[in-house]
C-alpha cells in the first residue's frame, strides 16, 4: 500500500506554546495520536531538547547553572540546542513527510528570554534567523491561561520536587510571559491560533483538531480521526 503522507511530499511542523502547565505536553501527546489515527505519520519531541546533545543543553539550562549568563546568554544556549534539534531531528523528519508536534519552540525564546526576560528583541530575532534557518512552524498552539492556573498545576504534579529555573520566578515574570505570548498570537494571527486553555483536556483536544482541519484541508478533509 502506498504511504498518503510520503506521497504528498514535506511533512508539516506544528508547535506547542504557552506557559507553565498549560496543557502542552499533554495536547502535543493526543494530537500526534490523533494525526497517526487520521493516516499521517506524526512524531512528538520538545524543547529545550529532543536530541540527545540538546537533552544535555537542556539539563544545563533548567538546572540553573546558566543563569549567570543572563537572557540573552540563555538564548544562545537555547539555540544551539536548537539547532542541533532541527538539524538532528525535525529537518529530516520534515523531509521524509512526517509531522513534527513540537512542545516550546523559538516563540518561547521570545518570551522568555526576549520579553519577560528583558534581552534585546533585536538581537533575540537575530539569533532566530540564524538558529531557525527555513524550519518554521507551519501552525503554533498557544494554550494560554492565567499563570496562577498553571503554576498551581505544575506545582500539583511535582508533588513537592524542587522548581526549576523558569518555575521559580515571580508572578510578575510569568503575567509577562502571557503577554508576550498573546502578543505574537497578535502579530501572526495567521500562525498562531490562541486556544483557552483552562477548559477540560477533552474539550481543548476537539478544539485543537478542528483548528488543524481548517489549517490543513486538503491534508485532513478526508481523513478524519
Ligand atoms: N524555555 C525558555 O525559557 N526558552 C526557550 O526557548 C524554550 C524553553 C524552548 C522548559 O521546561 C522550560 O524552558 C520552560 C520554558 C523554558 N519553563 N519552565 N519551567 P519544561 O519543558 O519542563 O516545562 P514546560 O514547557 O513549562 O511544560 P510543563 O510545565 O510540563 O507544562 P505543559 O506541558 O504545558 O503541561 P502538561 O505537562 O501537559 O500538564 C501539566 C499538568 O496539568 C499535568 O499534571 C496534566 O495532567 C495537567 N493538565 C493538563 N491539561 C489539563 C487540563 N485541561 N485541565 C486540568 N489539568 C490539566
Amino acid at each position: 500500500m502506498s504511504d498518503p503522507t510520503a506521497a504528498s511530499g514535506r511533512g508539516r511542523f506544528i508547535t506547542f506554546e504557552g506557559g507553565e502547565g498549560a496543557g502542552k505536553s499533554t495536547q502535543a501527546r493526543r494530537l500526534a495520536a490523533r494525526l497517526e489515527t487520521a493516516g499521517r505519520r506524526a512524531i512528538v519531541t520538545r524543547e529545550p531538547g529532543g536530541s540527545p546533545l540538546a537533552e544535555t543543553i537542556r539539563g544545563v539550562i533548567l538546572s540553573g547553572k546558566a543563569s549567570a549568563l543572563g537572557p540573552m546568554g540563555e538564548a544562545i544556549l537555547f539555540g544551539a540546542a536548537r539547532i542541533d534539534h532541527i538539524d538532528k531531528l525535525i529537518a529530516p523528519a520534515l523531509a521524509a513527510g512526517t509531522w513534527v508536534v513540537c512542545d516550546r519552540f523559538a516563540d518561547s525564546t521570545r518570551a522568555y528570554q526576549g520579553a519577560a526576560g528583558k534581552a534585546s528583541p533585536d538581537l533575540i530575532a537575530e539569533l532566530e534567523k540564524v538558529v531557525v534557518r527555513e524550519i518554521k512552524p507551519d501552525l503554533t498552539i498557544l494554550m494560554d491561561l492565567p499563570p496562577q492556573t498553571g503554576l498551581a498545576r505544575a506545582r500539583k504534579r511535582a508533588a513537592g520536587a524542587a522548581s526549576d529555573r523558569f518555575e521559580s520566578e515571580d508572578l510578575a515574570f510569568h503575567n509577562a510571559l502571557r503577554d508576550a505570548f498573546l502578543d505574537i498570537a497578535a502579530r501572526e494571527p495567521g500562525r498562531v491560533k490562541i486556544v483557552d486553555a483552562t477548559e477540560t483536556e477533552d474539550a481543548i483536544a476537539e478544539k485543537i483538531w478542528t483548528i488543524l482541519r481548517d489549517a490543513f484541508p486538503a491534508e485532513l478533509a478526508a481523513r478524519d480521526a
